[in-house]
């Protein structure tokens, strides 16, 4: 396994659509081992593959807390096919956008269906954590960083702040 560099905005990378796999092949299965230790290793509660420069539709996520076991999420080409009326507010991170957390309102469940490593078709109904992670991570798939649904004058604060956070270390 291996621990990938993770882009950090505004890598235009982050800003593409990610393609769909086609077959669930070795490649793929290595690139979630791949990213699902680097995710641990930063750490963060997921990852979606254009964060490590793969525009493919892959994600990985694990909310379980530092004193449970470990619950990972190995997803390919995840679609939410069903949303909550509720919205709910959560303070969100992201890998991408280093040192800068901001409340961002989503659905407060999902369901949402993908393959699985070994290319069975699965379905997951997530509330809480779960569902703002995979959000999230479905976003980056579509070129949606965290920053995207907050308005111009905060996402622009945490840009520069980025930009002067690159500059000096
Ligand atoms: O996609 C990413 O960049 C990962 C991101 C996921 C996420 C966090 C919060 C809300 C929604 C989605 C992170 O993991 S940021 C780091 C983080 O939240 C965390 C790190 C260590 C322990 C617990 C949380
Ligand atoms: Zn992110």
């Amino acid at each position: 396994m291996a621990i990938l560099d993770i882009l950090t905005a505004p890598d235009p990378v982050l800003k593409k659509k990610a393609d769909r796999v086609k077959e669930v092949t070795d490649e793929i299965r290595t690139l979630l081992d791949d990213m699902l230790e680097t995710m641990y290793d930063a750490p963060g509660i997921g990852l979606a593959a254009p964060q490590v420069g793969v525009l493919k539709r892959v994600i990985v996520v694990d909310v379980s807390g530092d004193d449970e076991d470990p619950a990972p999420y190995k997803m390919i080409n995840p679609q939410v096919t069903w949303a909550s009326d509720e919205i709910g507010l959560y303070e969100e991170g992201c890998l991408s956008v280093p040192k800068s957390y901001s409340e961002v309102e989503r659905p407060v469940a999902v369901k949402v269906s993908y393959l699985n490593e070994n290319g069975e078709a699965c379905e997951v109904n997530a509330d809480g954590l779960l569902a703002t992670c995979l959000q999230h991570e479905i976003d980056h798939l579509n070129g949606t960083l965290f920053i995207d649904h907050l308005s111009r004058i905060k996402r622009s604060m945490i840009m520069r702040k980025l930009t002067k956070l690159k500059k000096t270390g």
